[in-house]
């Protein structure tokens, strides 16, 4: 098996590769929702899909799906298992980060099917074309959709390049008013399991190549705008400054100590993006855009921190003569992983004993699906636990031994031993 394994890693990798040079820019990867790039990605993936003998389809928003329909007596035809993750990428992204579930997805099924021929339930595996939310403030609109929980305001959002989302849909030739039809009926889909790079360094400080996710973190993004007045930067004394940037920045420090003061909920908190206007070395800066993007373990502690900080940026504000407001564009409840899906994984991986069981700081499309079914994840360790990063890399061997421990779940997947 470890000789077929290896194989499997070796095939996942030149996949991944062949994905990666998918990209917006020369020499680094970017592949944004609904861009000619994501259009040439999910072609590729089709092909894929249909390479493994899968029925593949496209919906409303884009998701590729490649189905395997259950053996003909299959006792349990209605229900699907559904197996996925993103294609989409953060700005100079690493390589791994969603691909390697879908590629995963795809070659543990074919596996499956080679050796066993079709199965008792069904399988869609699946390609989300919006996890990382990079193009619009808004993310997980395609896992949302597939649980049936898009929320149709969100078409009014505008990307970073200006496009309402609705418009650069029907640029991408999807009618929105289909989004509905990308939802599974309540009970068609059994669970989700998504087989993903840790992004973190837990696996590999602990020697393990694969660990089983207990829950993925609680997670919110917001926009804060501080609004001051330009000035000029040698003739306004300092005590009579409206200053954005400065205020911005006494911000920046509160985030950052918030998220410390609540380490014991593993919150942590980042300020990824901020624009300033005017932009000129000898004006006082007028007016910052910025983003705050806050996790915690529990939803609880997460929602009292939000509240906490909008407090403390008006104090600021006012003392600062400015004025400030904040803007929630994403949020996602923690969710737990199903136990019977951890226990299917950790049997995968070798025993119950000897499996690591880990929580996800990372946000993944199962925050969405979990709304529509139980949710298992399998994580795969990443060298340094660097992600979000041309520097991120899972080894050959790590990837083939968790294509084999996907294959090993979906043997013996059982949708009647999940609670419903
Ligand atoms: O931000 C996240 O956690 C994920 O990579 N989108
Ligand atoms: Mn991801
Ligand atoms: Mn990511």
């Amino acid at each position: 098996m470890v000789e077929r394994a290896m194989a499997l890693g070796r095939e996942a990798e030149s996949m991944i590769r062949a994905l990666a040079l998918i990209s917006a820019e020369e020499g680094h990867l970017t592949r944004l929702y609904l861009t000619p790039e994501h259009r040439l990605a999910a072609d590729l993936v089709r092909r894929w899909m249909e390479e493994a003998g899968l029925e593949v389809s496209e919906d409303a928003l884009g998701i590729v799906r490649g189905r395997l329909a259950p053996k003909a007596d299959g006792r349990n035809a209605v229900q699907r298992l559904l197996i996925g993750s993103h294609i989409d990428t953060v700005i100079d992204a690493g390589a791994y980060d969603g691909t390697l579930g879908v590629i995963a997805g795809i070659l543990a099924v074919r596996e499956v099917v080679k050796k066993h021929g079709r199965l008792p339930f069904g399988i869609d595996v699946l390609a989300f074309g919006d996890e990382e939310g990079s193009r619009f403030p808004a993310t997980l609109l395609c896992s949302q959709a597939v649980a049936g929980r898009f929320d149709p305001s969100t078409l009014e959002v505008e990307s970073v390049d200006g496009v309402r989302l609705e418009d650069a849909l029907r640029l991408y030739g999807k009618d929105p008013s289909q989004i509905p039809a990308a939802a599974y009926e309540a009970g068609e889909a059994a669970a989700y399991v998504e087989l993903h790079i840790e992004q973190g360094p837990v696996l590999e400080q602990a020697g393990q190549a694969l660990g089983v996710v207990t829950a993925i973190a609680s997670q919110s993004r917001h926009s804060v705008t501080v609004v001051g007045e330009a000035g000029h930067a040698g003739t306004v004394p300092m005590n009579l400054r409206h200053d954005a940037l400065a205020a911005a920045a006494e911000i920046t420090l509160a985030v950052e100590d918030l998220a410390r003061r609540n380490a014991d909920d593993f919150m942590v908190a980042t300020i990824g993006k901020m624009s300033l206007s005017p932009g000129a070395s000898n004006v006082i800066p007028a007016r910052v855009v910025f983003t705050v993007d806050l996790r915690s373990q529990t939803d609880a502690r997460r929602i009292d921190a939000m509240n906490w900080l909008r407090e403390e940026i008006l104090a600021i504000a006012r003392r600062r003569k400015v004025t400030a407001w904040i803007e929630r564009t994403h949020e996602a409840e923690a969710r737990p992983c199903d136990p019977a899906l951890q226990a299917g994984f950790a049997r995968a991986i070798g025993g119950e004993g000897k499996a690591i069981h880990l929580p996800s700081g990372a946000g993944h499309d199962g925050q969405a699906v979990g709304m529509l079914c139980p949710i298992g994840m399998l994580f795969v360790r990443c060298r340094g636990g660097i992600s979000h990063n041309p520097a991120e890399f899972a080894a050959v061997r790590d990837m083939g031994q968790a294509i084999a421990a996907l294959i090993k779940f979906i043997e013996n997947f059982d949708p009647s031993a999940l609670a419903r």
